[in-house]
């Protein structure tokens, strides 16, 4: 884990302590400061602090953290609940597994502190399936907590109870849509539900509901400590603050970056010991493989949602998959939408059909046996699928189509004049 000079590590400043996943050293660390001064407030003051700091959902949307909490209705009576959407599952999103492994105590922390100011008792964490490790930590970390009286009836003598469950699903990407999840933790096929209504307004068991991205509910602690002024020193004006950026693929030294929002790749690059040695920087993704496309022209794009949004892309999650000139644009981009045409729930035509058939051209191409028309095919089947899939997976599918092709039309022609691949998939070594 490494950190800019200009940027005191904040999520990840005890990654690397001795069994930093302990509550011991989370406290011997500060832990649970936030929540001690969270519970002398007002829950609307920390509504009210949350959204001055600015802090925007970290899960890939970037919708504003504190105003969603604020859209819940007043109280009724009836339950509320938190979901900590932990179902990290974008490719190349590596951030949320390697902080609840480091030191899940913040995501309890955070998720106390955010359940006592939206009015819950009951918080869920609904973790990806595949990571049986992680739920195991989460569940001894939770176990803790309680332990320690941070949860349970009478939290700190505050008088405030609470619950939290968690909940670890069976492996598939759509649970990471939050409405999916949601049925999912129901005990129903995850598949995307209909919005609005919002999970704010009919979510968990059709209650009102917050779902927020385990980073966005780890850096809620370190906001009520800090202050929203101290938050909003670091970043950009609209992209306040600070987050993990994933650096993967050829990077000399790949890993977790915490940085301020509105750092370049750049810089980053700079951290990370730079491009595999003797190559070139080809393309990368700014947010995972649903954003389209960036290439070296975009190494000092500002990484905030604004710069990223005007330079044609997202900032998602941060995930930076980096590729050298050793790869092959179109064998990469067909290795992605293996993975959506895989992960599609077949709840919509658009998404369930369409990134089937790019998958198949997209072989073929790869393969040498496409036509030039092919290229037309995919784009077509791009335009049918965006805007008109039910959900979010379906638009992010089309991402490294549309602008793989905006950038590397050349190599596509040139698999489909040359009837083969014109790359060494050993030189590159990411998708043998
Ligand atoms: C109440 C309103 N709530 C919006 C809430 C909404 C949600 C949040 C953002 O997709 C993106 C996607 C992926 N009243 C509201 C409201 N909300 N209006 O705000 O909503 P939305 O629809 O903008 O986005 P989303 O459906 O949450 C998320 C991109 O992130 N992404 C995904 C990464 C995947 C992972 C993973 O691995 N699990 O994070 C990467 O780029 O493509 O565009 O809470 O309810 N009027």
């Amino acid at each position: 884990m490494a950190t800019p000079t200009s940027l005191a590590p904040v999520l990840s400043s005890h990654w690397d302590a001795e069994r930093s996943w302990t509550l011991a050293t989370y406290e011997a660390n500060g832990g649970y400061a936030g929540l001690r001064k969270a519970l002398t407030q007002d829950p609307a003051d920390v509504v009210a602090a949350v959204k001055d700091s600015g802090l925007r959902g970290r899960g890939g949307a970037g919708f504003p953290t504190g105003l969603k909490w604020s859209f819940l209705p007043a109280p009724d009576g009836g339950p509320r609940y938190l979901v900590v959407n932990a179902d990290e599952s974008e490719p190349g999103t590596c951030k949320d597994i390697p902080l609840m492994m480091a030191t899940p105590q913040v995501l309890i922390e955070g998720s106390i502190i955010t359940s006592y100011a939206i009015g819950c008792h009951h918080a869920f964490i609904y973790v990806r399936g595949e990571v049986l490790h992680v739920y195991r930590r989460l569940l001894r970390a939770v176990e803790e907590a309680y332990a320690a009286g941070y949860l349970g009836k009478d939290i700190m003598g505050s008088g405030y109870d609470l619950d939290i469950t968690v909940h670890a699903g069976a492996g598939a990407y759509i649970c990471g849509e939050e409405t999916a999840l949601l049925d999912s933790l129901e005990g129903r096929r995850g598949q995307p539900r209909l919005k609005p209504p919002f999970p704010a307004v009919a979510g968990l068991y059709a209650r009102p509901t917050v779902v927020n991205n385990v980073e966005s509910i780890a850096s809620v602690p370190a906001i009520v400590t800090g202050g929203s002024d101290w938050f909003r020193s670091m970043g950009t004006e609209k992209s306040a603050g600070f987050g993990l950026f994933s650096l993967s693929g050829h990077v000399a030294r790949p890993g977790q970056y915490e940085a301020p929002l509105g750092i370049t790749l750049r810089e980053l690059l700079d951290m990370a010991g730079g491009i595999r040695a003797g190559h070139e920087l080809k393309f990368w993704t700014p947010g995972g493989s649903s954003t389209p496309l960036f290439t070296a022209e975009h190494l000092d794009t500002p990484l905030d949602y604004e710069s990223v949004a005007a330079a044609g892309s997202m900032l998602g999650t941060r995930a930076l998959q980096i590729f050298d000139d050793t790869t092959c644009a179109v064998r990469a981009i067909t290795r992605w939408l293996e993975f959506y045409a895989h992960e599609s729930c077949g709840k919509c035509t658009p998404c369930r059909e369409g990134t089937y058939w790019l998958k198949l051209v997209l072989r073929r191409i790869e393969a040498g046996q496409g036509t030039m028309d092919d290229l037309d095919v995919l784009l077509d089947t791009c335009d049918n699928i965006l805007g008109r899939a039910f959900c979010a997976l379906g638009d992010g599918a089309t991402s490294p189509v549309t602008s793989g092709i905006q950038y590397f039309r050349a190599e596509f022609e040139e698999h489909i004049t040359a009837g083969a691949c014109p790359f060494d998939p050993a030189a590159s070594a990411l998708f043998p």
